[in-house]
């Protein structure tokens, strides 16, 4: 928290604020946005209390959110002292997928296969709220990416750029829901725009896609059952979930590759969010399997999956390629079970042989089980020999 009004900011008439606005939104659309809006910055009590019933459901356990981040993310003040508004921003980052042509590919989501949208956003959040503060003559802004406790798609709600859809991103008019969000806000009474009158009516296409049955229809979310969420733990990801990952490595689209209005929308983001290469979005998953860190710096740390490191990536690519019941993987997978130095890639390329199940895939584990000194991954080891191959009572 850091600012609140003064006697700069009290001098601006209501045309000097509209001009302002209207400046802000022609310089967020000549950069790329779909649409910019404004939310008063007021407490918004009904998203605190859907976001507490779903932290009192478990929906984010993994999060480790609670009734403080209920109560902060609801209240931009938490982000700015004094905050009157706030400028939502949606920027389209749908482009198409490469062609893949070689089996044994992994998939990465659309959001995650460019340079890392959070630098792209916060350069022109920042540049939008220099414009801001230089008209006032001093700081009167703070600016808001993903990582701020701001509820993001709450606030994009009521300033009326799209609306929450049933796979819970936001669905701007026009741009459908590939959109990333950010804001800015302000100590000023910046013109406000009004929420819309929309929502998905008796669609429901998202919910039938999700393979997880992570939506459960009613706007709400289970988030640890969620793709999105798995492909990011840097624990091991639930045995009885690990088959619903299928070929995903990082994030996951299916709910909304399905919605209409994304599907309407297209693929026409700026060339900034095409995938870096057709081997970022499309990993070959033995190569990612085996992935160390001098081409994770060069090929992954600078997207949005490098956060978590190369060793969840190379967990990830161990699951979905025993999703992909390939026999030409046990060669790299045992190598992997013998020799990656993490225990949670170790057991899941233990799970992965035990899915492909073939004589090889079971020598591979056995062989390791005499050497193998971890506890969990002699627990994979074991549940999979005695799944495939159960001993004789
Ligand atoms: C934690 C998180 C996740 C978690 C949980 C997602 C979730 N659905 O909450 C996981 C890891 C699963 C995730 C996944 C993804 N995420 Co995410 N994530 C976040 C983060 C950091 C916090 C979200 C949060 O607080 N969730 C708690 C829930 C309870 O609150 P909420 O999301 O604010 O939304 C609720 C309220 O707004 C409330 N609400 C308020 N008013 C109203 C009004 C009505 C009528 C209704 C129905 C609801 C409603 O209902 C919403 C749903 O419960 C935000 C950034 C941020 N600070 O907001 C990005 C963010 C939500 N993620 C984003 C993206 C891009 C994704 C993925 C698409 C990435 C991917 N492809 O893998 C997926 C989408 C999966 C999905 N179906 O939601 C974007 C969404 C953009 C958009 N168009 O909505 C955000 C906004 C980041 C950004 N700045 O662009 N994410
Ligand atoms: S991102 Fe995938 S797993 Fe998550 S809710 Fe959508 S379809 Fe389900
Ligand atoms: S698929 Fe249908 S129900 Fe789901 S968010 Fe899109 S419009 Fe809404």
């Amino acid at each position: 928290m850091r600012r609140f009004r003064s006697a700069m900011t009290d001098r601006l008439q209501p045309c000097d604020l509209a001009a302002l606005k209207a400046r802000v939104i022609a310089a967020a659309r000549e950069r790329g946005a779909a649409d910019v809006r404004v939310a008063p910055a007021l407490p918004d009590a009904g998203a605190r209390e859907r976001m507490r019933a779903a932290f009192a459901r478990g929906d984010f356990a993994t999060w480790g959110y609670g009734d403080a981040y209920a109560e902060s993310a609801s209240d931009p003040r938490a982000v700015l002292a004094g905050a009157r508004t706030v400028v939502c921003i949606a920027m389209p980052y749908a482009t198409p997928a490469p062609a893949r042509r070689a089996p044994l590919r992994g998939r990465a989501s659309n959001y995650a296969w460019s340079e890392d949208y959070h630098r792209r956003m916060r350069a022109l959040l920042h540049e939008l709220a220099t414009l801001i503060d230089d008209v006032v003559g001093e700081s009167a802004t703070a600016i808001a990416c993903d990582t701020k406790p701001i509820a993001e798609r709450a606030f994009a709600a009521r300033a009326g750029l799209g609306w929450i859809g049933k796979h819970t991103n936001l669905i701007a008019p026009g741009a459908g829901s590939f959109v990333f969000l950010g804001e800015i806000v302000t100590v000023l009474d910046l013109p406000v725009d009004a929420a819309l009158r929309k929502s998905c009516g008796t669609c429901s296409r998202c919910v039938d896609a999700c393979p997880t049955g992570a939506l459960r229809g009613d706007y709400t979310i289970d988030a640890g059952r969620c793709i999105a969420d798995l492909t990011q733990r840097t624990d091991p990801i639930p045995r009885e979930l690990r088959p619903y990952l299928g070929e995903w490595v990082w994030g996951c689209d299916l709910c909304q590759l399905v919605c209409p209005p994304t599907r309407n929308a297209g693929a026409r983001a700026q060339a900034a969010f095409a995938p870096l290469d057709e081997r970022t979005a499309s990993p070959p998953l033995t190569e990612l399997l085996a992935l160390r860190s001098g081409e994770f710096k060069r090929r992954y740390a600078r997207t949005a999956m490098g956060w978590r490191g190369a060793a969840v990536l190379r967990r990830n690519a161990a699951i979905a390629l025993g999703n992909a019941l390939d026999r030409s993987a046990v060669g790299a997978l045992a190598r992997a079970l013998c020799e990656d130095p993490h225990a949670m890639v170790r057991g899941a390329a233990a799970w992965a042989l035990g899915r492909i199940g073939s004589p090889a895939a079971l020598a591979a584990l056995r062989a390791r089980r005499n050497d193998e000194g971890d506890a969990s991954v002699l627990g994979e080891i074991d549940a999979e020999l005695e799944r495939v191959a159960p001993a004789p009572r």
